[in-house]
């Protein structure tokens, strides 16, 4: 067996000489536009399009590639993958955990039929299909500090059980077609972006009220301990994951993580860089959906196998975060 720096590396270089071209959907949510930058810079601008119903920014039309694209409508879709000649989907279009409760059925149809309409595009036409999925994807019986790879999964919120219905499915047309289906189960994603209604949204607010009125009000209690990672390293573990051969993946969905911390911590944390921040406690139903999800998250697997790890740690976190969220502020 080669090494996995060697492997990595001559798959690497033959990925560059010969890019693959790449269709983002839900381009326009927290990950898109960033993780297009990323690709792009490895693969090159008009290999990697950018998807979404939303009508973009000129920033982001200048850019790259962007194009309409609803996933569904299944024609439409694969238009665009026959036209462009896709060869890799990214497909982050989804409801995150908070809002998809307050419109259960959209989240049904965005979360679960947009991945019938993509899993069924992607074994048509052999592309490589990655489907993020979530620490939303375990419940209150799952175990919580570690949560390991494999373990009982029975979320409580439509887009936890959404998730798990993609990482099944992914299995079976993996395991029944030889669909190259790829998952990493992400922990809360923090980026000076807008997140739009999730769980762990409150790590990413926290910086943007504390640097313009000295204030956050949480809705999770003090001592909520949740996985955390900075957007840089989950776009790095995306595109590193999306690289690896086939024959040296012994799953098809791994646990990812960096960190985990509380609110309190994460308030500490910033405390070294900023006076007199205040945060005061507010628990809302996001609560409940906090306190059914892993504490701790097992990312070994991921580790043996495909030699992830993890580079920004809360400190990096918190001074990356001030940075970006001030630039974003002026
Ligand atoms: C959410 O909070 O819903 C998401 C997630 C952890 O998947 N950020």
């Amino acid at each position: 067996r080669t090494s996995f720096k060697t492997f990595r590396y001559y798959s690497v270089s033959n990925l560059m000489k010969n890019p693959p071209k790449i269709l983002i959907t839900g381009g326009l949510g927290q990950l898109g536009v960033e993780c297009a930058k990323y690709l792009r810079y490895k693969y090159g601008t008009e290999n990697v399009i950018l998807s979404d119903i939303i009508k973009p920014s000129e920033e982001i039309v200048k850019d790259g590639p962007y194009l309409f694209v609803d996933i569904l409508d299944f024609k439409g879709l694969q238009k665009i993958v026959v036209d462009h000649r896709v060869d890799w989907l990214i497909h982050f279009s989804a409801l995150l955990s908070a809002i998809g409760e307050q419109n259960v059925p959209l989240a049904v149809r965005v979360n679960i039929e947009g991945m019938h309409n993509v899993i069924e595009l992607a074994k048509q036409y052999k592309l490589r299909v990655f489907v993020p999925s979530t620490i939303g994807a375990f419940g209150p019986d799952s175990p919580r500090n570690p949560t390991p790879n494999i373990t009982v999964q029975r979320p409580r919120t439509i887009y936890g059980v959404s998730k798990v219905h993609a990482e099944l499915l992914g299995e079976y047309y993996h395991y029944k077609f030889g669909l190259d289906f790829r998952c990493l189960r992400f922990p809360g994603v923090i980026s000076s972006d807008p997140p739009g209604g999730g769980t762990t949204d409150y790590a990413i607010a926290i910086f943007h009220d504390i640097l313009r009125k000295g204030h956050y009000q949480c809705y999770l209690k003090p001592e909520t301990r949740l996985p955390m990672m900075h957007v840089k390293d989950a776009l790095r573990a995306l595109s590193e994951f999306l690289e690896v051969p086939n024959d040296r993946l012994n799953r098809r969905v791994y646990n990812v993580t960096s960190m985990s911390f509380t609110p309190e911590e994460l308030g500490d944390a910033m405390a070294k860089y900023v006076d007199d921040i205040r945060i005061t406690y507010q628990p809302d139903s996001r609560q409940e959906i906090a306190d059914s999800w892993p504490q701790v998250f097992d990312d070994s697997e991921a580790r043996r196998d495909w030699d992830w790890q993890p580079e920004i740690d809360l400190d990096n976190l918190v001074r990356l975060m001030l940075k970006e969220v001030k630039e974003k502020i002026v």
